[in-house]
């Protein structure tokens, strides 16, 4: 809002006090002073839990004045800011991230230590905020940082669910999903602004009128009102003043309870509403690639989508006379088709609420809303049905109806005669259970679309949007994905960190990826490559005493540590990482004195509690490894780790303990991954398809530096349309064929022949993955890796080239290509003058 006066309160902070300062002495005593008067605890009764509280406060404290200038500088300088909407942000911890955005984590190590406390355990009490399922969601989270890093004036919008990702426990090997209530004690973080509240609309129907102009109008009479009240999450740039917000919106009743009801008596109906409204908010879907057809999950869609485009159009008028100019300065990148239904609400919201003519109106809306796509799952493109959708959002159909039409109208004049190009690019998708395509609606109103790799993008163009690519050329761009290098390297890995700014001579590489190119000079020096192991070495054994401590497991920390961590899907083929398994297993009973280089395979995902093949995968990784991992003949020289419960802080501890990075998926289907930019930066070397961003891994990585196997996207498809034959594989390869015989005949499930049928039957007569296809090159090429991990000189020589050389995959540099291409934004210095350090 609007400031009362100009005093400039923070500006003119220069003395060192207890909430800015930032000397040993003043934060000794503002954690003092906020576990006192914030957790009303002194030291006689302080749980680890106040220290991390009063600690939260004191970092936080540090971060307001620089995001209250942030905020005042972008209003004053009447900047263009591009708003990231999006259903997900997995955001990881904020303390330790926010230690080092300040500078001050050192200092602060010292505050604790004097209290006879360690930091580590401080960071250890925050509740990781699994506002997300996955890759949309954490790249999310590595764009606002970049965002933030590069001073480019951003928000994220959001939504504040009450639940976020569940926990996983495995129970027997199978997964049990219980609720995540992170919000139990105070988020020290988030601020609450229930002054910027907007109310949102639900249900009910429209009536067309004519205005005092003679316009012809519509209005929408709601059957529900629901308030959106938002929470505002500082986001800081790594050693800059830049703090930007992510702002998350809670959903509440407009009204507390039913006056009327409870005089009546009816107390159940006086507070139902409430409980319906806060239903909103309450959870997050935890599904990842697939859409929810769910009344629910529609409402969640639009009620943070309304929420943060009212917010956005209520700050450019305060500013502006009127919104003929929005586009000029706002940007709003859609990610993937979650918040779509924007498309409609800015069209009704200029249209109806603020009187714009239809041309106009849309020509802003275009200019205004760009579009990424994070998947080719055909299966994964949100459609919801319009019968729901006139339920819930009456108006918004009209809208869309609108829209399609005088597209339609377009493409029929474009291309006369071509009916089936209209009909598969119509929003609406014909037929008895009529569709809203959302992919389509987010092409339609946006000015830019793209993908997430090259190879993903080239996808989308040659099939998945192919019509859109042949109508908007112009409109496609490829934004290859990155990941943080401040969570990703320097929270995760401090040691390697500190030898790469000892060798770069200064930590600027943190802030330009590319000045890693230096290490590239040390590959044959003796000294440094032995540090270099040093540093994985010590890693595995912080690795190896989690892996203790929460499966009670010793591995070797001197076997290859063979990690495949994401979400569990068929399409990233964790189950091939079994068949690999077992192969090695069948080749030590056939021979237990074999020399076989010891390894240690460890998973880690989360399974969507309704998708039962996933669900099986993860019993069946826990079964074999149980087989294993217990097996004398094995002599601990195979090991076999389920690690429960992967999220954003468990990655941080494995990412730089993996020798090996598995992205095995078939080619064809990841649209990018993440998580192999993770794991190449740390220094794991790669096995992998050609899929994806791994292409461009292994383009910077150099291909003598990747483990290569399997068919490409091309010849995926045109295997599946020859008629693919997967027994074939079965019967002509003596060693898949005894894996598979194994498990069909209950050997990981004693004696029981039924639980592992449908992962048998699925890979026999069906392979939609393509495992057995691939399954040669696979334990070929992963015989390559073990060979190769005994020339340590060789390995290590390897592991420093993939690190040296990922500056690509910082997300600076794609939010860069973003910022240039896609939004129009550019950096904007925030002054404060008082950064002491
Ligand atoms: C994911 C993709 O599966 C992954 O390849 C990509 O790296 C990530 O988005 C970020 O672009 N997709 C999803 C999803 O998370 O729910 O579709």
């Amino acid at each position: 809002s609007q400031p009362l006066s100009n005093s400039n309160l923070a500006q003119n902070i220069k003395v060192e006090d207890d909430r800015t300062g930032m000397s040993v002495e003043t934060l000794k005593r503002a954690f003092s002073d906020n576990l006192f008067y914030v957790q009303g605890k002194d030291e006689s009764n302080a749980t680890l839990h106040d220290y991390y509280q009063a600690l939260a406060f004191t970092v936080r404290d540090r971060l307001l004045h620089r995001f209250i200038k942030t905020g005042r500088t972008y209003y004053e300088e009447n900047v263009k800011v591009v708003s990231y909407l999006s259903a997900e942000f997995l955001m990881g911890r904020h303390l330790e991230n926010n230690l080092i955005s300040l500078g001050i984590y050192e200092k602060m190590r010292q505050v604790v230590n004097e209290s006879g406390l360690e930091i580590e355990d401080l960071i250890e009490q925050e509740p990781d905020p699994g506002l997300g399922n996955g890759g949309l969601g954490r790249l999310a989270a590595c764009f606002l940082d970049s965002l933030a890093n590069l001073e480019m004036p951003a928000i994220g919008y959001g939504i504040r669910y009450e639940f976020g990702i569940f926990h996983q426990a495995l129970r027997d090997g199978w997964q049990a999903e219980i609720p995540d209530n992170w919000l139990m004690f105070k988020n020290p973080w988030e601020i609450a602004r229930p002054e910027d509240a907007v109310e949102i609309k639900l249900g009910g129907h429209t009536e067309a009128y004519r205005d005092e102009k003679g316009h012809n109008r519509v209005s929408w009479i709601c059957d529900r009102k629901v308030k959106a009240v938002p929470y505002d999450t500082p986001v800081p740039g790594y050693r800059t003043n830049t703090v930007n917000s992510l702002r998350l919106w809670k959903a509440e009743a407009s009204e507390e309870f039913n006056f009327e009801a409870f005089n009546a008596g009816n107390y159940d109906r006086a507070v139902g509403e409430k409980m319906s409204s806060e239903t909103i908010s309450k959870v997050l879907y935890p599904n990842d690639n697939t859409p929810q057809g769910k009344e629910l999950r529609l409402a969640q869609q639009y009620f943070f989508v309304s929420a943060s485009l009212q917010d956005l159009i209520h700050i450019h008028l305060h500013i502006h006379p009127d919104l003929t100019n929005f586009h000029d300065r706002a940007a709003i990148q859609l990610n993937d088709t979650h918040p779509a239904v924007a498309v409609a609400e800015l069209m009704r919201l200029f249209v109806d609420e603020h009187d714009i003519d239809w041309d106009q109106a849309w020509d802003i809306t275009q200019k205004t809303l760009a579009y990424t796509n994070h998947t080719l799952l055909p299966e994964a493109l949100e459609r919801w049905s319009v019968s729901l959708f006139s339920r819930m959002l009456p108006r918004h159909i009209e809208i869309i109806y609108e829209i399609n039409h005088r597209f339609l109208e377009d493409i029929r004049t474009w291309f006369p005669d071509d009916e089936e190009l209209a009909s598969e690019l119509s929003i609406i998708e014909e037929g008895a259970d009529k569709k809203v395509r959302m992919a389509n609606l987010a092409c339609v109103g946006s000015h830019a679309i793209n993908g997430v790799a090259a190879l993903h993008t080239e996808l989308l163009q040659k099939y998945t949007l192919q019509g859109f690519a042949k109508l908007w050329p112009e409109k496609f761009f490829n934004k290859t994905n990155g990941v943080t290098p401040r969570r990703w390297v320097l929270l995760s890995n401090p040691r390697l960190a500190k030898l790469v700014t000892e060798k770069t001579q200064s930590d600027s590489w943190l802030k330009n990826l590319d000045e890693m190119r230096v290490l590239e000079k040390f590959v044959d020096d003796a000294d440094f490559c032995q540090e270099w192991r040093d540093i994985k070495r010590k890693n595995k054994i912080t690795l190896a005493a989690q892996i203790k401590k929460l499966k009670n497991i010793d591995v070797n920390v001197d076997s290859i540590f063979d990690v495949l961590v994401k979400r569990i899907h068929e399409y990233k083929r964790q189950h091939l990482m079994v068949l690999h398994i077992i192969t090695l297993y069948n080749r030590i009973k056939a021979n237990p004195n074999i020399d076989i280089v010891p390894r240690t395979f460890i998973f880690g995902g989360k399974a969507a509690p309704g998708y039962f093949m996933a669900k099986l995968i993860i019993k069946f990784a826990n079964a074999v490894g149980e087989v294993v991992n217990k097996d004398p003949d094995v002599r601990g020289r195979l090991k076999v780790v389920f690690l429960p419960n992967f999220n954003v802080s468990l990655g941080q501890k494995i990412y730089p303990a993996a020798d090996l990075s598995e992205q095995i998926s078939t080619a064809g289907k990841e649209a990018s991954g993440t998580g192999n930019m993770k794991f190449a930066m740390n220094g794991a070397l790669t096995i992998g398809t050609l899929d994806g961003a791994n292409i461009e891994i292994r383009e910077e990585a150099g291909a003598e530096n990747f483990f290569l196997f399997g068919l490409t996207a091309e010849e995926v498809y045109a295997m599946k349309a020859e008629g693919y034959d997967p027994m074939s594989y079965y019967d002509s390869n003596e060693e898949l064929e005894a894996v598979i015989n194994r498990i069909a005949k209950g050997y990981f499930s004693y004696g029981d022949t039924k639980l592992f049928k449908p992962i048998v039957d699925s890979l026999l007569y069906d392979d939609p993955y393509m495992l057995l296809a691939d399954y040669q090159a696979y334990i070929d090429c992963q015989d390559r890796v073990s060979e190769t991990y005994k020339d340590k000189d060789k390995w290590t020589k390897m592991s420093i080239l993939n690190s040296a050389r990922m500056g690509k995959f910082s997300s600076d540099r794609t939010i860069k290509e973003y910022c240039e291409q896609i939004w129009g934004i550019e950096p904007v210095k925030i002054d404060i003058e008082q950064y002491s350090q």
